[in-house]
């Protein structure tokens, strides 16, 4: 404190003043305390200061604008993926911005999603690219304009993104490994014997294909098992219904039915109905949607696979953050699989229903 005592200002303040008592050896320690504690008291409201404007920066550094770009709104997969990164954002103190095109082929409308996120000159887009290749071109403009990029769910063109000089992370499930599992359900259910086909998802998009390599990789191995059909229906339900219904006509013998999606095989289950056919062909898909857990409660569906749309939502937004804060990320977060048959929902997820 002594070093704040403020001698010219002390005998300026006596000479304003006038104050005999400024004159006395007293007058002066007293001045001098007081002024002293003013000092003091200054010192702390100037710390206080500091420390509140530091925190008010924090506080700006932290809300960031992260945009959500999504697939299908019809599509209750985005749904879980948009809560999990909701529930993420509010956790982490940064605005989320979601949007979705309304059809799973909408992919010019998702490109003018990222266009609107470039010119509202977001912090960083997280997106689940409905076109692998396609997105490609949009998401490297938004990179050269300094807009961070995470891809989810739905893996970019190795071969685009290398033609572009285009990079960043992805996080998702291991998509071929996943469908394998299904495969390998349905092919245990069918008793390794039988008829089999594929609804694929939209050719040439990345988790698509991946999915049919997972399913060829595990019945190209057993010998009794014979594919008659594999035909996408773009992941849309009304197409899984008619393409079923067509496949069901031409190879009556069906026994087994992959299909990319729970959505498709919602319309296949439809189509297979109204063949009169439930339960004689195992079907099984991918998404664990509440439609598909229902119907593998009525016997109408084997199994699904859980591949968590609402961790890569999640990730997403944790590792846009952990990057706009300097932080390391990782290349590729893996999101876990899970097979969900009638056991599973009964046993695990404690939810009942008939067999
Ligand atoms: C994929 C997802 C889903 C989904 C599909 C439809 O990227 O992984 O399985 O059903 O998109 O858009």
């Amino acid at each position: 404190m002594e070093m704040c005592k403020p001698e010219i200002a002390t005998s300026q303040t006596v000479a304003d003043s006038g104050l005999l008592l400024a004159m006395t050896d007293r007058g002066l320690r007293f001045l001098s305390q007081v002024i002293g504690r003013a000092g003091f008291i200054l010192g702390i409201i100037l710390f206080c200061g500091i420390v509140l404007c530091g925190f008010s920066n924090e506080a700006d550094a932290k809300s960031y604008r992260i945009a959500l770009v999504m697939k299908a709104v019809t599509n209750p997969f985005f749904h879980a993926m948009e809560q999990g990164a909701k529930t993420e954002a509010e956790k982490l103190g940064v605005t989320l911005l979601p949007a979705s095109v309304e059809r799973e082929t909408d992919i010019d409308k998702q490109i003018g999603l990222v266009e609107d996120f470039i010119v509202k000159q977001v912090d960083a887009i997280v997106i689940a690219p409905a076109s692998s290749q396609g997105l490609v071109p949009v998401l490297k403009l938004a990179q050269s304009e300094g807009i961070y990029v995470v891809n989810i769910d739905n893996p970019l063109d190795k071969d685009a993104t290398k033609q572009q000089g285009f990079a960043c992370p992805f996080v998702g499930s291991d998509n071929q490994l996943g469908s394998s599992i299904a495969t390998y359900a349905l092919v245990a259910r069918m008793g390794a014997v039988g008829e089999i086909a594929m609804l694929e998802g939209i050719p040439g998009v990345t988790n698509a294909e991946l999915r049919k390599a997972g399913f060829l990789s595990v019945i190209e191995h057993v010998p009794g098992i014979k594919l008659v059909a594999s035909q996408t229906a773009n992941w849309e339900t009304e197409q899984a219904f008619n393409v079923t219904s067509n496949i069901l006509t031409a190879h009556p013998n069906l026994r087994g039915l992959f299909c990319a999606n729970d959505n498709m095989a919602l319309g296949a289950i439809a189509a297979l109905e109204a063949a009169g056919k439930t339960g004689e062909v195992a079907v099984t898909a991918y998404d664990n949607l509440e439609a598909a857990q229902q119907a593998i409660l009525q016997g109408k569906m084997f199994a699904t696979i859980e591949q968590h749309p609402e961790l890569m939502g999640a990730y997403g937004v944790r590792i846009a953050k952990d990057h706009l804060d300097s932080k390391p990320v990782e290349d590729y977060t893996r999101t876990p699989l899970d097979l969900i048959d009638y056991q599973y929902l009964v046993k695990v997820m404690g939810i009942t229903g008939k067999p």
